[in-house]
């Protein structure tokens, strides 16, 4: 990290239903027939066809920057400035805000994920996300994220506690990738192996997310979907660059 330049792919997941709370913020605030956005940074688009949620931290407050007349990204306000020195917004410098909403008001927005299984997804709350990296969303792919799939085995434990319906989480994962190591379901045999127990527990999570990252960028296979067959490093650049060419995606530095 340090001087480096980090370059993710920003994936626009466009909002299909508002939670109530959010519904109710937003009202009279848009443009008749726009859209908005959440755009999660990631590191790996190849995994976007195995998308089961996607995750906002309750405690960070984001804000509805509009993009053109008919885009608003929901995005942090960090994320925002850095895409307006990027050129991701139309007046160079300015990133213009609508509304702010906590995170933990979106909770329950149900979502478009381009190239997943499900085509649309739930927004869930993650407490370990940071406000000063990417974007302040994460695409949630239990399959091979191993801090994804111990928060989704919580957060269908704990419902309750996390306010959220237990049908917008689900258990039932699609395995996308293989690994010589850790099979087809990369993060699940990690969390077993390390025995984690809990999204709180940091820094067995630190360990197993290089240990997926490593395996499945150098080692790593596709076994679902339109590149079946090609290894991950052919992939990754592939699907990034056909989620651009369709405008799912855009590219995010920082
Ligand atoms: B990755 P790096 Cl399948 N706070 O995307 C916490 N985590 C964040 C974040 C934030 N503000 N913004 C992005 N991230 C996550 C997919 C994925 C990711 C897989 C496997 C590993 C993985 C699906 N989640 O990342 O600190 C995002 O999750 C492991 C490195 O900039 C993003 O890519 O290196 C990654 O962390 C960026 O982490």
């Amino acid at each position: 990290e340090g001087v480096l330049v980090q370059e993710y792919t920003g994936i626009k997941c466009k909002v299909e239903k508002w939670s109530e709370e959010a519904e109710k913020q937003l009202a009279g605030k848009l443009t008749e027939g726009a859209s908005v956005y959440m755009v999660p940074a990631t590191l790996r688009p190849e995994t976007m066809l195995g998308q089961t949620n996607l995750f906002v931290s309750p405690k960070i407050t984001y804000g509805v920057y509009q993009v053109s007349d008919k885009e608003y990204y929901f995005v942090t306000e960090r994320a925002a400035r850095n895409m307006a020195f990027q050129g991701i917004f139309p007046s160079w410098g300015s990133f213009p805000k609508v509304a702010d909403i906590k995170g933990s008001d979106a909770i329950g927005t149900l979502v478009q994920a381009p190239l997943s299984r499900q085509g649309s997804v739930y927004v869930v709350p993650m407490d370990t996300i940071k406000e000063t990296k990417g974007t302040g969303v994460v695409t949630s792919v239990p399959s091979d994220s191993p801090d994804d799939y111990i928060m989704t085995v919580d957060l269908a434990k704990k419902a309750e506690f996390y306010k959220i319906k237990p049908e917008w989480v689900s258990l039932d994962i699609l395995p996308i990738i293989e690994t010589p190591s850790y099979g087809n379901l990369t993060a699940p045999a990690l969390v077993k192996k390390l025995k984690i127990n809990s999204p709180k527990d940091a820094k067995q999570l630190a360990e197993a997310k290089e240990l997926a990252y490593k395996e499945g960028f150098y080692q790593g296979k596709m076994i679902f979907g339109e590149f079946e067959g090609r290894t991950v490093q052919d992939a990754k650049g592939l699907i990034r660059q056909r989620l651009i060419d369709s405008g799912d995606a855009l590219v995010y530095c920082e």
